[in-house]
């Protein structure tokens, strides 16, 4: 019974979110979603800030209020995948966009491993991003 109560939330949420306009979203699938680096490459060294952008890749429009859930990065490009280092997420500054605090402690590729989940959508954004760190 909860189930079925929670499910006519759902579809009800989803209707109102198709009558306000705000379904953008509700056309899409989920392997319509992708991040973006904003900058490739980024300074080595302590508490730099990554930025990326959740893209809606059929209407080309950035997605905000995804809830990110899962973040890795480490060195697998360069045959480091045991050389990780900690990603602290950052207030973001515009909608779509969403940053973090990590440190480069090595010049090279980094990998930043991304989940998501987008409001409305069923199933998770998977995506592995190579970010250039210089010496
Ligand atoms: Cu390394």
């Amino acid at each position: 019974m909860k189930t079925f109560t929670r499910a006519r939330a759902f579809q009800a949420a989803l209707i109102a979110a198709a009558i306000s306009g705000a379904s953008t979203a509700a056309l899409a699938e989920i392997r319509d979603y992708k991040f973006e680096l904003v900058d490739q490459t980024v300074q080595a060294g302590p508490d730099k800030t990554i930025t990326v952008r959740l893209m809606n890749t059929k209407t080309g429009k950035p997605v905000p209020d995804a809830v990110i859930f899962a973040t890795r990065l480490d060195m697998a490009p360069d045959a480091m995948q045991e050389m990780a280092t900690k990603v602290t997420p950052l207030p973001g500054t515009e909608p779509g966009t969403y940053r973090f605090k990590a440190t480069f402690g090595m010049a090279g590729r980094w990998q930043l491993s991304l989940g998501a989940k987008v409001q409305g959508e069923t199933g998770t954004v998977e995506n592995k991003l190579v970010i250039q760190a210089d010496q």
